[in-house]
């Protein structure tokens, strides 16, 4: 587990929260620009485990940051119902959190076709939730790198926790290539290494079409075959050709067998290294009493892999185009 305690930078982040403005969607892009400027203020400590992460990754390919400040329980506005959220909700804590780490790192990035473009998604289970949805609760949500059928994949999801399930059972599950690829036998490595693997879309990606089919194509493993790059959907990814289903399949284990659970707690931000892992939540059970769990996310691009081409700016919004 790679966990950065926090707690004792608590007032300081505080501090630089207070900077930001009170109502971040109003005005989202300035917002965005003061959590950049209150980034190149982080504890030296913090901006320096962020800068080393984001040059270089590390063998877990996420870092847990725990014990930054967030509201009390009782100070907490009711787990939303529906989304997105109203523009005039105050900022929370956690949201400032993901603000001001998330520019440290590099850009948000709202993606059109989901959630209405919107940059900060509200993360909360719902009833009925298709069983790809993060609003899923009962069910497994199966192992996926976030949007690996998107030119545009983001180089971090990041994942900020203002309440945790009431009985504390859903864990957020990382799967690693660094940790995974010592234990894929060497000829289905070398068979996946820029293999191009037939892939579906998410819900909101299909244009409105039930069923569009593999739209997209995936390479699970590229990149520097040394120290290769992870594209890996349990669900969309749909291999043909049979050296290709016995191959994923053997990559699909070997990410079960280095798998780490985080249980998210409130006042967690945890990084998840997009273009290194998979990641997955278990099941758990809402009681629909206003106090379900409760998470904040977003995306961020960062110059790395080709996700940006110069000139974008923190909370563009960016189209839909499948890799192929
Ligand atoms: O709920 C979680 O812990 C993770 C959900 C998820 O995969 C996501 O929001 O991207
Ligand atoms: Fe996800």
């Amino acid at each position: 587990m790679t966990v950065i305690d926090c707690s004792s930078l608590r007032d300081e982040l505080l501090e630089l929260a207070s900077r930001l403005p009170a109502v971040p969607r109003a005005d989202l892009p300035a917002f965005l620009e003061a959590a950049k400027e209150a980034s190149a203020d982080l504890p030296a400590s913090l901006a320096e485990a962020l800068d080393s992460f984001n040059v270089s990754g590390n063998e877990d390919g996420y870092l847990l940051l725990r014990g930054l400040p967030v509201e009390e329980e009782g100070r907490l506005p009711r787990t939303p119902e529906s989304t997105p959220a109203p523009a005039e909700r105050p900022l929370l804590t956690m949201e400032a959190m993901l603000g001001i780490v998330g520019r440290r790192l590099g850009l948000h990035t709202g993606y059109q076709e989901l959630r209405s473009g919107t940059v900060y998604h509200d993360v909360y289970p719902s009833p009925g939730a298709h069983h790809l949805s993060s609003e899923t609760s009962e069910t497994l949500l199966e192992f996926h790198t976030e949007m690996a059928y998107h030119r545009l994949q983001p180089n971090y999801v990041m994942l900020a926790c203002s309440r945790a399930d009431h009985e504390r059972r859903a864990a957020t599950l990382v799967g690693s290539v660094r940790k995974a690829l010592p234990l894929v036998p060497e000829g289905f490595r070398t068979h996946l290494f820029d293999r191009k693997v037939p892939c579906c879309v998410d819900v909101a990606f299909r244009g409105g079409v039930e069923d569009p089919g593999a739209i997209a194509e995936v390479k699970p493993l590229y990149g520097d075959a040394s120290d290769p790059l992870l594209g890996y959907d349990r669900e969309l990814l749909a291999p043909e050709d049979p050296r290709d289903v016995e191959a994923v399949e053997s990559l699909s284990k070997a990410l079960d067998e280095v798998t780490e659970a985080v249980h998210l707690i409130p006042g967690d931000v945890l990084i998840v290294d997009n273009f290194r892992t998979t990641h997955a939540r278990t099941p758990f059970t809402p009681r629909w009493d206003g106090a379900d769990r409760w998470l904040h996310r977003v995306y961020i691009r960062t110059d790395r892999f080709g996700q940006l081409s110069g000139g974008e700016r923190a909370g563009d919004v960016v189209a839909f185009t499948p890799r192929r």
